[in-house]
């Protein structure tokens, strides 16, 4: 609220400004003076110049810093480090550009400002100067998207080998978590199975998808690489881990997938931030309709054997709902089987319709 009240008066201002400045011009028309910019106006103008280019420096270098306690804490991922690198890089090459033109930009205008009788140097061409400001932006450019780009392609390379599976569907409004089990693989699926009890659409005569399981928390074991595959039910959502700098969009449609190493436990990052309240999230980056918010997830990271014991303790879907107990005989069948079984009690069923409409 403070800051909209804020923005208003300096938007009030700023018209009643432009409000004086017509007036003053149509007296001055009115009284019939000449439209000349006399030399007071000219060093009353670059004076202002100076002025702002002292305020705006300083402005943008202490919001920068105090607003610092705004910015995401050291990243807690083994890529992570890697982009704030670039970040870091990227600032470098920057920011003493940003100070010196903005240095030039104004100061000139005020130390060249119009004087009666004065004629500017006209400068029409130099072929250096061109190739000099031509080339050095080139190199500094091509350094930047050549180590972006190195970056980007480690990070979404191939998963480290024995990566931990974890599957995340994003629907309107949650997140589905399935973890792949001790078998680290994550059973079929298919959208025709989708409902009621089965939110997945998960085979159940696949094998694979006997241990998997479901959480409501995202747990993750330290130091281990963790390959996420990412899918959407119904809209765009985006699978958002800020403290690990992951960011993938979820596309109906279109599975998506990252891959990352957790470097600190939450325990750490408490004792590091001097905040015992802190803790991981995973959001939702994409305004993906009115309850988006309550996309939020806990997200936890623990050693190894605390994870163990965790993953230990929960229920594989398959078994919460008792299938194990109630079709023993459905782990047997191939999908095939299955499939034709489907088939004929779909024929069966046609026959009831038509026989029903006859
Ligand atoms: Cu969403």
């Amino acid at each position: 609220m403070t800051t909209f009240l804020g923005l208003a008066v300096i938007l009030l201002v700023l018209i009643i400004l432009f409000q004086i400045s017509k007036a003053n011009e149509l007296v001055s028309s009115i009284r019939g003076e000449e439209d000349e910019i006399s030399d007071k106006t000219n060093n009353f103008h670059g004076l202002l110049f100076l002025i702002f280019l002292v305020l705006g420096m300083v402005g943008a270098f202490w919001s920068a810093w105090h607003y610092s306690d705004l910015y995401l804490p050291e990243p807690s991922s083994v890529h992570g480090v890697d982009l704030r690198n670039m970040f870091y890089y990227t600032l470098v090459a920057t920011v003493p550009v940003f100070v010196v033109t903005h240095i030039l930009l104004f100061y000139f205008s005020y130390r060249y400002s119009g004087k009666e009788g004065k004629v500017g140097y006209h400068f029409a061409h130099s072929n250096r100067l061109e190739l000099v400001w031509t080339a050095i932006p080139a190199v500094v450019l091509v350094l930047l998207v050549f180590e972006g780009l190195r970056t980007w392609i480690a990070i979404t390379g191939p998963a480290a080998e024995g990566a931990m599976v974890v599957e995340a569907t994003a629907e309107q409004f949650q997140w589905t978590l399935r973890y792949s089990g001790n078998d680290n693989q994550l059973g079929k699926k298919r959208v025709d199975q989708i409902g009621g009890e089965n939110p997945l659409g998960q085979v159940w005569t696949d094998q694979a998808n006997h241990d998997d399981f479901i959480s409501t928390e995202l747990h993750l074991p330290v130091n281990t690489p963790v390959l996420v595959r990412i899918n959407a039910k119904d809209v765009l959502h985006s699978f958002f881990l800020p403290h690990f700098r992951v960011k993938m969009d979820a596309v109906p449609g279109i599975p998506t997938q990252f891959w990352f190493t957790p470097t600190k436990t939450t325990e750490q990052m408490r004792k590091e931030l001097g905040n015992p309240n802190f803790n991981y999230e995973l959001a939702c980056a994409e305004l993906c309709g009115q309850a988006h918010y309550n996309m939020r997830r806990l997200v936890v990271v623990e050693t190894k054997e605390e994870f163990q014991k965790w993953s230990k303790e929960q229920q594989p879907t398959y078994k919460a709902l008792g299938l194990d107990k109630k079709n023993p005989s459905l782990e047997e069948k191939t999908q095939e089987e299955q499939l034709s079984e489907q088939e004929e009690e779909q024929k069966a069923e046609e026959k009831d319709d038509l026989a029903a409409t006859l």
